[in-house]
């Protein structure tokens, strides 16, 4: 066959095809007009051509590669759409699947709020050991065995007899930094504490606390209502709080905090049952007892401390009236937060 009757023949076979998938147009398109395919043995011909018939020859050549091409739209046209695959049997243009993104717990967006408000006061984040020893725990913190103050705090024991139980606050991480680091000392302890407490809508057995601890030459008591003055308007928007006279082993002197209620504008309300105030933690002094504990001279040394409950606080902003809803990992609960 001469290249002329090559190309018609070429033409005839490709008018003739009948594709039924895409794949068969995929194959139709690298046998034609591939880059190793039979038109481009066609164009090579061209040199072999007579001049005066040259012409007529491209024009046959162009005629089959757009017959290819046109055959293989058609076909691609055909097979997709809402068709479905040969092969899988699965419909390839249903929408997808998509992926279902987690989000943060309530806890931990507010314990986060929380590092972020004393990291930009230059407190550094500091972590201790869930399972405690007596020191660490009570007798370091001005709590020795048979006072009466560790009842305040009923206390999950893994073995009494060797010295390990469950830390009731992250009190213990901070004594832990004091005896290994001078002062200046000014650390917060986020962290999960354990109290052997009936699960109520109030209380749990475990819960979180973010601590905080400074001491320094000259920490004074006006220091720390200062800090807590710029938590409460960082975390609440309120701009008011007060200090009420407490008692804490480890504090002396010691507050209870209240932050006017952000809910009502201290205008009263069920969150704040009424008295435009709501309690937010406790803080005070460090008892010069607890510096000598920890090795730290009382004589240059004072410091502030002070403690809240993760829980609380995100109950405060969200409005939550059960801290069990915290630990129950109901998906409806959990995805208000994302
Ligand atoms: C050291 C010395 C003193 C931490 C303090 C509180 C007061 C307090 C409660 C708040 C709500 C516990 O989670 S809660 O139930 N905490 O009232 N915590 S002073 O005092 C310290 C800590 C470490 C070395």
């Amino acid at each position: 066959m001469n290249p002329f009757e090559q190309a018609e023949k070429m033409l005839q076979d490709i008018q003739e095809a009948t594709l039924n998938s895409i794949e068969e147009a995929e194959q139709f398109r690298i046998k034609y007009i591939g880059s190793k395919g039979l038109l481009k043995d066609l164009f090579a011909a061209m040199k072999d051509i007579p001049n005066e018939r040259k012409k007529d020859f491209g024009q046959l050549v162009n005629q089959i590669k757009q017959s290819a091409e046109a055959k293989i739209n058609e076909a691609k046209q055909a097979n997709t759409g809402s068709k479905k695959s040969k092969s899988s049997g699965e419909d390839l243009t249903a929408p997808g699947i998509p992926y279902e993104v987690g989000t943060r717990h309530p806890l931990s967006i507010v314990k986060n709020e929380m590092i972020e408000i004393f990291k930009r006061l230059g407190f550094v984040v500091e972590d201790g050991p869930e399972i405690e020893d007596d020191w660490h725990n009570f007798t370091a913190l001005n709590l020795p065995e048979n006072h009466p103050a560790r009842d305040m705090q009923d206390t999950f024991y893994i073995d009494y007899n060797a010295n390990k139980l469950l830390r009731t606050h992250t009190s213990s991480a901070q004594i832990r930094v004091m005896e290994k680091q001078k002062p200046p000392i000014r650390i917060i302890t986020p962290g999960r504490v354990y109290r052997n407490e009936t699960i109520s809508a109030r209380a749990h057995c475990t819960f979180h606390q973010v601590e905080g601890l400074y001491i320094d030459k000259d920490v004074s008591f006006a220091d720390l209502k200062q800090t807590l003055y710029y938590f409460a308007k960082e975390m609440f928007g309120s701009d008011n709080i007060r200090m009420r006279p407490s008692y804490f082993p480890f504090t002396e002197p010691s507050a209870e905090i209240d932050v006017s209620c952000f809910i009502c504008d201290a205008k009263g309300c069920a969150v704040c049952k009424h008295s435009g105030w709501v309690e937010i933690g406790g803080c005070g002094m460090v008892d010069p007892a607890v510096l000598t504990n920890a090795g730290i001279d009382t004589e240059e040394y004072s410091g502030f401390a002070f403690g809240m409950g993760i829980e609380r606080v995100t109950m405060l902003k969200y409005g939550i009236n059960d801290i069990r809803l915290f630990f129950e990992n109901d998906k409806r609960f959990l995805e208000q937060f994302s």
